[in-house]
């Protein structure tokens, strides 16, 4: 990967170049009204962080408020090119297109898609923005990664601007089924989108097994198993090229959390937090971004039955969930949030008692510290999708179960579900499934409970994100190489 072409990101452009949604920066405004650009360390960064470091690396993205458009700047070392959106690009290409289309249609179908042409003509506009930023920003023969859902277009749109580029592609969201995937209108286009990386990677082999069929199905691409491969990856043959499919999971900086878990001030905080909650026998917590595929609204059903049914005490039981507000202006995103509210509601006002709710619902983001110390201080981690591309909640919370002690409930639709087989795995849509696995993860023996834990840990902190991304440029070297 290590190129030296002795340019700087200023002059000729960048030799490695990160494209995604947003870039790695938040507008802050200070008390006396000045703004600046603070850094916001997400796992991608801290991922590709040395590499952008060590290849004068650049990124593209939209910096997060409307109208923004600041000439490229330095922050940590990573130069960062800014895409101009506008109001109208936020609401039509982010709410609509990537997150009223795309994102319900990649997971299942979980509530309907909206199917827009208005949607679609700025999703490929906005697309073919930030494929002629990153043709602006990237250096001769430099290599390109672009991320996600929100940029299926950029690859093929890239290409056509600088064929001497190499585009890598990762999904971060599951792949549906070529069944779902036909509903799309603008179907064709979004494979040959994609279609334009030399790399294209999945977290799974399913996803990358449904975009091989369909790019045959919809483009008459054919394509070959690669079966001696780890990646169990394919080739697609797209007229003179190949095009390299995969699957990579990702991961988390464990050793980081695992750190961060064992310092003097996290055992604090989790210990207070406990008394806070009123020191109950059983800390379950739930950890996510407040959106439908996260199957909050079933643990909830599954913890009321429970108590219901007498196997649980809620003097004895707490649940602490964190609803982290997301796609607030989206409307399946607000009846959502009503839903849950609403059952926080029921479940407290029938069994809470003054000063001592069933349910401690946070619905504001907390800072990483004090996430920590929540992993920290829990007995059961519920992780209950209905579908996830992976969750990285899952794998944060055993490499923050640093003594071993605590239990993960995990839902057979996340995507970590594949690696993390020691878990109390559950279907989520068989709530007496959910509610048997929470009284395993909560009942069985200690010494069960701890040797499920130390398969788990084996697993996240033996494969982190560092991993991860070396995985994903060796095997992009090799096919840009072939
Ligand atoms: C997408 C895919 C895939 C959450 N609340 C707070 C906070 N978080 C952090 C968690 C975790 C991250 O956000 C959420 O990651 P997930 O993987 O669980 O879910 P998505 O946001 O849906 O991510 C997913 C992922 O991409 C990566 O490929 O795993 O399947 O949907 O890191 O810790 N962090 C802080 N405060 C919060 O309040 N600091």
């Amino acid at each position: 990967m290590t190129r030296d072409s002795g340019m700087t990101p200023g002059d000729a452009g960048a030799d490695f170049v990160v494209v995604a949604n947003r870039l790695p920066v938040d507008l802050v405004r200070d008390a006396d009204g000045t703004e600046h650009w603070k850094a916001s360390p997400g796992g991608l960064v801290t991922a590709l962080e040395s590499i952008l470091r060590a290849n004068h690396g650049a990124w593209v993205g939209w910096p997060g408020v409307p109208d923004a458009a600041p000439e490229p700047f330095d922050s940590g070392g990573i130069r960062l090119h800014s895409v101009q959106l506008s109001a109208e690009d936020i609401s039509q290409y982010y709410e609509g297109f990537s997150n009223a289309t795309l994102w319900p249609l990649f997971h299942d179908v979980v509530v309907p898609p909206e199917y827009h042409r208005e949607w679609w003509n700025a999703y490929r506009d906005v697309n073919t923005r930030f494929a002629e930023a990153t043709a602006d920003a990237a250096a001769p023969g430099a290599t390109v990664w672009v991320q996600d859902y929100q940029l299926l277009l950029v690859p093929r749109l890239l290409r056509e601007l600088r064929p001497d580029l190499t585009i890598g592609f990762f999904l971060h969201i599951p792949f549906p089924p070529v069944e779902l995937f036909m509903q799309l209108p603008w179907r064709a286009e979004l494979v040959e989108g994609m279609l334009g990386a030399d790399l294209v990677g999945f977290h799974l082999p399913g996803g990358a097994d449904n975009f091989r069929i369909l790019a045959n199905k919809l483009r008459g691409h054919p394509s070959v198993r690669l079966t001696s491969s780890k990646t169990k990856a394919a080739e697609i043959r797209v007229d003179d090229r190949m095009v390299r499919v995969g699957a990579f999971p990702i991961s988390i900086d464990s050793a980081a959390v695992d750190r961060s878990a064992r310092a003097r001030e996290t055992l604090v905080r989790a210990d207070r937090l406990r008394h806070e909650l009123g020191s109950p026998r059983v800390l379950l917590l739930g950890v996510d971004r407040l959106d439908y595929t996260k199957g909050i609204d079933v643990r909830l059903r599954a913890l009321e039955e429970l108590i219901e049914e007498e196997r649980l005490d809620p003097s004895e039981v707490t649940l602490l969930q964190l609803a982290t507000p997301s796609r607030e202006r989206v409307e399946q995103y607000q009846i959502m949030r009503s839903r849950i509210e609403e059952s926080v509601g029921r479940i407290n006002g029938m069994y809470g008692e003054i000063g001592q709710p069933v349910v401690t619902y946070i619905h504001r983001p907390v800072p990483k510290s004090e996430l920590t110390a929540f992993y920290a201080a829990a007995d059961v981690m519920l992780v209950t999708p209905v579908r996830d591309g992976m969750n990285l909640v899952a794998k944060e919370y055993v490499a923050a179960c640093t003594d071993g002690e605590g239990a993960l409930v995990l839902s057979e639709f996340a995507g970590a579900a594949n690696e993390l087989r020691q878990a109390y795995l559950c279907n989520p849509h068989d709530l007496d499934g959910v509610k048997d696995a929470i009284m395993s993860a909560i009942d069985d023996p200690r010494e069960e409970r701890r040797r499920r834990m130390r398969s788990l840990r084996r697993q996240v902190l033996g494969n982190d994100v560092h991993a991860w991304a070396r995985r994903f440029f060796t095997t992009l070297d090799a096919t840009s190489n072939a």
